[in-house]
Order: C-alpha cells, then structure tokens, then sequence
C-alpha cells in the first residue's frame, strides 16, 4: 500500500492518534500537500457512501472527520501560501442548520494564505450573524457562505439576500458539495467556487473587482 493509500485508509478508519504521524511520514517520502489533501477527501467521500448505504452511522463520520482534521492540520504550513499583501477582511461561516467544517476550514484557510483577514464564524450560523459580522468588523471586503445539506441551501439564499439588501459594499462567494454556479446565480452571489483553491482564486478576483 502506498503512503497515500495509508492516509486514506487512516482517516476511514477515523484513526485520531496515528493519522498526525501518517501524514507526516507521506510529506517526508517526498508526496505534495495537495496529493495528500486529495486522498483524505477522497476516505470522506468513501464515508458518505457508507453512510449512504446504512453502512456507518453518524459517530463513524463524526470520528473520520476528526481524523480529517487532524490530518489537515498537519498539512496546513504546506498548503497556504504566506501572502504578504492585504485584500481586507473576509467573513467566512457554514450556514445556519449545517455543522459540516471540513470544506470550510479548507477554504478559510486557502483564503488567508491568498492575503484576506479572516474572521471564522464557525458552523450553524444565521443569516443576521453573518450580517452583524460584516457590519461590525474592520475592512470587510467578502463574506464566504459554505453548504453541505440541501436542507439548509435555502439559508444560504437568505443570508446572501440580507446581505445583498443591507446595501453594504461586499462581495459574497458561495460553496459547499450541494452548491453550483447556477443556484449561486439564482440566489443573487457574487461568485462561486467547487473547491478551496478555486475559492481562493475567485475571491482574489471579486474583490480587484
Ligand atoms: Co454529514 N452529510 N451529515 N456529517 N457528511 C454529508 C454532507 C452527506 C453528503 C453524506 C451522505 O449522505 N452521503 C449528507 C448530506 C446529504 C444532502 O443533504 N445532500 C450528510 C448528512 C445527511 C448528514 C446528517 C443529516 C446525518 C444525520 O444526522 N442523519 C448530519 C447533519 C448535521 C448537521 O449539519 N446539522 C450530518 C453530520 C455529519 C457529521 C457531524 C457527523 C460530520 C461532519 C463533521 C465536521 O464537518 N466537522 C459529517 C461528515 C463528515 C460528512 C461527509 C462524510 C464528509 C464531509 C466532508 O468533510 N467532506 C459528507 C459526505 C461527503 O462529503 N461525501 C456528509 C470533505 C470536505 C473537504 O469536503 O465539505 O464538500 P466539502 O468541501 C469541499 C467543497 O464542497 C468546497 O471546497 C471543499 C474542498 O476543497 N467547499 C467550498 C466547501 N465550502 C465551500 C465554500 C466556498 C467554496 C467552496 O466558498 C465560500
């Protein structure tokens, strides 16, 4: 088994002590952060198969998320550019009903690397959060709505409607599995991304006008 199947394997089997130092060991054989990443999404997508199927149940997710993240964290030097430049303030959050944080981290963290401020609202969070966080911190230039339930997508066409409705001079950037540049045009975003390191680019651009 390769380095990179371990990892996968490891984050499957939501195995929180080892997938630190499995990582580890997959940079030091000389594999790219981005392989590495593409593998744990990869195990996360074996998971909702899973889970799909009745095989798993929520604790499995919950466990293979945890080793996801911790993986991620092992990662996160080798993946975010340091950028020196200032694009202001970006308000990040997983909409109101959603506590899925893996896609967000990512592109949180891919946002900071390509030089916004970033004020992480976390997950579940309503439409008038996310108003009152772009109205009251400094510099807000974007806020970035993820999604992973089509439950929750009608939250996401709020929020972007307060927003949009306040009048204040932002731009908003959706995403989240569930998420397209369709329903992104139909709900009145400025920009959509399918992934972190497009998300990264397009907000760059959205906010150069
Ligand atoms: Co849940 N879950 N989950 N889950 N979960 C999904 C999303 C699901 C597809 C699984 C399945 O059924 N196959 C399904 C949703 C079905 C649907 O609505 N279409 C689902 C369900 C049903 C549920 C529950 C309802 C289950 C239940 O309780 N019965 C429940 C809901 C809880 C809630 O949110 N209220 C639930 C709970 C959970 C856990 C808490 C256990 C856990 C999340 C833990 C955590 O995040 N800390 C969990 C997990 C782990 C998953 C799966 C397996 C993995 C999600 C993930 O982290 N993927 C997921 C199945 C899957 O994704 N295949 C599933 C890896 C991550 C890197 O990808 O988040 O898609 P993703 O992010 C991508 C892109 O989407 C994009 O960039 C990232 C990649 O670079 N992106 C953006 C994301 N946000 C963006 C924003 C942008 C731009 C791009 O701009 C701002």
């Amino acid at each position: 088994m390769s380095k990179l199947q371990e990892v996968k394997a490891m984050v499957e089997q939501g195995k929180t002590k080892l997938i630190a130092g499995k990582v580890q060991e997959a940079l030091d054989e000389g594999n790219k952060a981005e392989d590495i990443l593409q593998s744990m999404i990869d195990a996360m997508g074996v998971i909702g198969d899973r889970f799909s199927a009745g095989e798993i149940f929520v604790p499995e997710m919950l466990i293979a998320a945890k080793a996801m993240s911790l993986g991620v964290d092992v990662l996160k030097p080798h993946l975010a550019g340091e950028s020196t430049s200032s694009l202001g303030t970006c308000v990040i959050g997983t909409v109101e009903g959603d506590l899925h944080d893996i896609g967000k981290n990512l592109v949180a963290m891919m946002l900071e690397g390509t030089g916004f401020n970033i004020v992480d609202m976390g997950v579940d969070v309503s439409p008038e959060k996310f108003l009152n966080a772009a109205k009251e911190n400094k510099d807000v230039k974007l806020v970035a709505l993820s999604g992973l339930l089509t439950t929750t997508m009608p939250k996401m066409e709020e929020t972007v409607k307060l927003i949009k409705d306040s009048g204040l001079p932002v731009k908003v950037i959706v995403g989240g599995a569930p998420v397209s540049e369709e329903y992104a045009a139909q709900i009145g975003a400025d920009g959509y991304a399918p992934d972190a390191g497009s998300a990264a680019v397009k907000a760059k651009e959205l906010v150069n006008g």
